[in-house]
């Protein structure tokens, strides 16, 4: 049986606060049709795919924004994008802000499969940013305010022909969010992003923000031998830069395919889901090196004991 995948990584530009849900969905769409004529299987769009990013901004009441948030999926205005992809048997990753029926609120991405069913959910973990407003900032990052952190974890479903997870922007930042699902065999990543090139304190930005961004989705793919397709929403959206660099990273660590525009384009690479085994079977076989019984501390705190403090740490 064939494990080669043609993913692709479906960058979008700026959407900007006052386009509607039905001009994005007709993008999302027009990029589902590029990948039909070049024959992809599977197609992963950004974080948040589907609105401008709007944690940026803050309001007093929440239920203010509930219209930045998505009650069902699909919706009727999405559901030509799930038509769309099952006429082509295309799968995709689609991330949107989901309310649920109990007033919830998460960073969610989901997984379609070929033939239009929902394989998996997946709500975002590690949530960056600020809980209240900060009126210094020239640009809210209220992420913390306007989303729950999961307790779901990260799965790892079958799917595809192989195994496939999901995880969502500063979650990739963390290597236990790879090593969970290494360690649940997964051979595929899927990872939408939105990142502002303005958040450091210095506001002249980030150079290294690009370094940055290949450096962890390559370790990750390396050190837990799978593929990382990782998606920017890039550009300029509502005055505020994003980087772009949307890549597909193999199990070896090497980037296939790189986006680059900071606009709406696609771009992918076939991926044999069996080069994982080069890496799985070899330098990082878990069952025979890992020494799980040396690494409590890991899920046992969250940062530096108090005790542990030397004399120097500023922590
Ligand atoms: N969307 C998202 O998670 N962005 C973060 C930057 C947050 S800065 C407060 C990231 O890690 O890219």
């Amino acid at each position: 049986m064939s494990r080669i995948l043609r993913i692709a990584a479906a960058q979008l530009g700026p959407i900007q606060r006052n386009d509607d849900r039905a001009s994005v969905v007709t993008r999302l769409m027009a990029l589902m049709d590029e990948a039909k004529a070049n024959d992809v299987d599977l197609v992963v769009y950004p974080e948040l795919a589907l609105t401008t990013f709007f944690p940026r901004w803050f309001v007093d009441d929440i239920s203010e924004a509930d219209h930045w948030y998505e009650r069902e999926m699909p919706s009727s205005v999405v559901a030509p994008l799930f038509d769309k992809a099952r006429s082509y048997g295309i799968g995709f990753c689609l991330g949107y802000a989901e309310l649920t029926p109990e007033g919830e609120r998460f960073n969610t991405q989901i997984l379609v499969e070929r033939n239009g069913t929902v394989v998996g959910k997946y709500r975002k973990v590690h949530i960056p940013g600020h809980e209240h407003h900060e009126p210094d900032r020239p640009f809210q990052h209220a992420e913390r305010y306007y989303f729950t952190p999961s307790t779901e974890g990260f799965p790892v479903w079958s799917a595809f022909e192989g195994r496939v997870g999901m995880m969502i922007c500063n979650d990739r930042r963390w290597p236990e969010s790879y090593r969970v699902m290494g360690l649940q065999g997964v051979e595929v990543i899927l990872c939408g992003y939105n990142t502002p090139l303005h958040y450091v304190p210095d506001p002249t930005q980030d150079p290294l923000q690009g370094f940055h961004n290949g450096l962890v989705m390559q370790s990750g793919a390396y050190q837990n031998g799978t593929f990382v397709v990782g998606v920017a929403k890039g550009g300029v959206e509502e005055g505020v830069d994003s980087l772009a660099d949307s890549m597909i990273v193999a199990p070896s660590g090497e980037i296939l395919a790189k986006a680059k525009t900071s606009a709406d384009e696609l771009v992918w690479a076939d991926c044999n889901l069996d080069w994982c085994y080069q890496y799985k079977d070899t330098l990082f076989d878990f069952n025979r090196y890992r020494r799980p019984e040396l690494y409590g501390r890991i899920s046992g705190q969250r940062g530096v004991d108090p005790a542990d403090r030397g004399p120097f740490n500023k922590l």
